[in-house]
Formats: structure tokens, sequence, C-alpha cells
């Protein structure tokens, strides 16, 4: 048993201590780089390959040459998995684009710096109760999709934290930033939805929001009990009039609102459908086949595809089957 925690560090595993990056690294110079937050719950990395797949189109947006296939980031994903021996984690992989001299100049920079960091994370779901918070409406609005959108997983994260400290100065939970046509967008780091005389809506992409793998699946758990989903323009006023509004994310999983900017949203604690969908989600992340089993391919139903380089697992004896839905 390793003392300190493993972090992947550029093809190696180093030690928490020592998993240090440069500082003329560009994701820190410039925030050049594209990141993804990842849960696993009891072994198996929820929807990792809709996080793999998102990390890449981040990297396309921004141009960035991804060190690795799609294969060998999920083998990276899991190993880091495997040498802290977790089951229920946290993951944080960040792709930046390097070590390069000052100058914002991508082309400056020649080799992306690649780290992946899991840490054990109990999940809030399940035992524990639904979690209401109180929001605001922040004054910051959210960058416009043909600005620096956060339909790009980057690590550009100072929209969302100023509205943070704004939250936190008036002592609300967090903030719900509206786009630059004063639409609901997103919260600083969930998805927003809305429930009013049983119609479900969420924010279209049009918002500038990030496109959520919690909220893609809300959005299907929803379609299974028969309840169709609206992804359309939400106003601020629908909000505060709605009979229910939760938030969704990777990391704070669902919380239902209570308030918005001092105003009572419906009971004020969390209504009926939040209740049902928290208790459906809670369901949801305990099945394996949610996601990419980390010690384990055989007790699961796995889609298969091509046969891809021979550089996997060096714990799986044979190529054996993909995880979940991976492509090259
Ligand atoms: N919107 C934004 C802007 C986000 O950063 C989400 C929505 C939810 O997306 P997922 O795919 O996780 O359902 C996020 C989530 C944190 C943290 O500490 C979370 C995120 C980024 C940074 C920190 O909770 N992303």
């Amino acid at each position: 048993m390793h003392k300190e925690p493993l972090v992947y560090l550029d093809g190696r595993f180093v030690e928490k201590s020592k998993a240090t990056v440069s500082v003329f690294d560009h994701g820190l110079l410039y925030g050049d780089g594209i990141f993804e937050g990842i849960r696993a719950y009891n072994g198996s990395v929820f929807r990792l390959v809709d996080h793999i797949d998102r990390l890449y189109d981040s990297a396309k947006s921004i141009r960035l040459t991804m060190p690795l296939t799609k294969r060998e980031m999920t083998e990276a994903v899991l190993d880091t998995m495997r040498k802290n021996q977790l089951r229920d984690a946290y993951i944080r992989l960040v792709v930046t684009r390097g070590v390069g001299d000052l100058g914002v100049d991508p082309a400056l920079c020649k080799d992306p710096t690649t780290f992946i960091i899991a840490e054990p994370a109990e999940s809030v779901l399940g035992p524990r109760e639904l979690r209401v918070v109180n929001v605001m409406v922040s004054a910051y609005r959210r960058d416009a999709v043909d600005a620096t959108s956060h339909e790009i997983k980057s690590l550009n994260y100072m929209n969302s934290i100023l509205a943070k400290l704004e939250a936190n100065s008036a002592g609300a939970d967090d903030a719900i930033i509206l786009d630059h046509r004063g639409f609901v967008s997103e919260a600083s780091v969930t998805n927003v939805f809305l429930v009013k005389d049983g119609d479900v809506s969420t924010p279209s992409a049009a918002a500038g929001i990030l496109h959520g793998i919690t909220r893609a699946r809300i959005i299907s758990l929803c379609s299974d009990l028969g309840i169709d989903v609206a992804q359309r323009d939400v106003t601020p006023f629908e909000l505060t009039s709605a009979d229910e509004v939760f938030l969704v994310g990777t990391k704070s999983e669902i919380r239902a609102v209570g308030s918005i900017s001092g105003v009572e949203v419906g009971s004020g604690g969390a209504g009926e459908l939040t209740r049902k969908l928290y208790a459906e989600f809670c369901k949801v992340v305990q099945r394996a086949e949610e996601g990419t089993p980390v010690y384990e391919t055989g007790s699961v139903t796995v889609q298969r595809r091509s046969p891809g380089p021979a550089s996997l697992s060096r714990r799986r004896r044979q190529p054996g089957p993909l995880p979940q839905g991976l492509k090259q």
C-alpha cells in the first residue's frame, strides 16, 4: 500500500507531493487547457465514455492535439483508480497546452501536459437527505457561445468563480447565471432544471451552458419515466414562479433549490418530482452498466468496438471487450 496517493502525470504515476507542473505551463499561465470532473461509484466510473467524448470535443474546439487516443486516456483513468485502490472517487482529468515560453500563442507549446487525480469521495446520494440550497441570481452574465463559452470545459473558470464569490458574500449557497440576453444559463458548476404544472424544462445550449453529463442523464431518466424535458429559453421569472427548481452536476449530484434571491420556490423545500428523480438517480449511479468498470469487465454488458492498439492495461490478460461504448 502506498503511503501517498498516486497521480498520473504524463504517462507516469507519481506521489501526490511530487506531482507538480512547470510554472511555464500554459494551463497555469493562460488557463489554456481542458478538463473533466468525473465520479466513480462502487467500482464503476460513471458515464466515463461521455466524459472522454466531451474532453475530446473540448480539445477539438481549442485545436489541442491530444497526446493519447481515447482508449489510452480511458485506460489511464482506470489505472489511476486501480493504483489508488479506489471504488468511490472523484476524478479530475486535465490536459493543458503544455510548457511554452511566455506569450499566449499556443504554437509556443510542444507537448500537452496530462494529469489525472483520483481521490476517495463519498457520494452525498442515498443515505443522506436531498440537500436544499438557497441561491441568488448573479449580476455576472455567462460567457456567450461566441466568447469563452462554457460549452468548452476549459481551465478558464473565472466567470463561475466571480459568481460564486458574489454568492459567498451574499450568504447564498450558489448563483444562477443569466446569459447575455437575460435568459437563465446555469449555476456556477451545475445545470438547472425547473418543474411547472408537471412540465420539466432546462435551458438549451443556446444559453451558453456546459453540456452537462448529469443533465443528459436526468433528461433520459425523465424520458424513462414518461416525462418530456423541454430544452428551451427560460426566463428568471419562470424560475421564481416554478413549482420546483433543482441543480445537477457530477460533484454536486442533485440539489433542490429552496429559494432564489430570497423568493421561495414552491413550498421552499424539495418538490415531489425532484425527490422522485433523486431516488431514481441514486439507483442509476450504482448500476455498473452506467459506467466503465474499474476492476473487471466480464460481469457487465459492454458495447464492443473494434480492437485498438496493444498498449492497453497490463492488468487485462487479453484485449477483451472495450469499456462501455468506447471509441478510438
Ligand atoms: N455547468 C458547469 C459550468 C460546470 O462546470 C456542470 C454544469 C455540470 O456538468 P456535469 O457534466 O458534471 O454534469 C459543470 C460541472 C465542482 C466542479 O467542484 C464541477 C465542474 C467544474 C469544476 C468544479 O463541483 N463542472
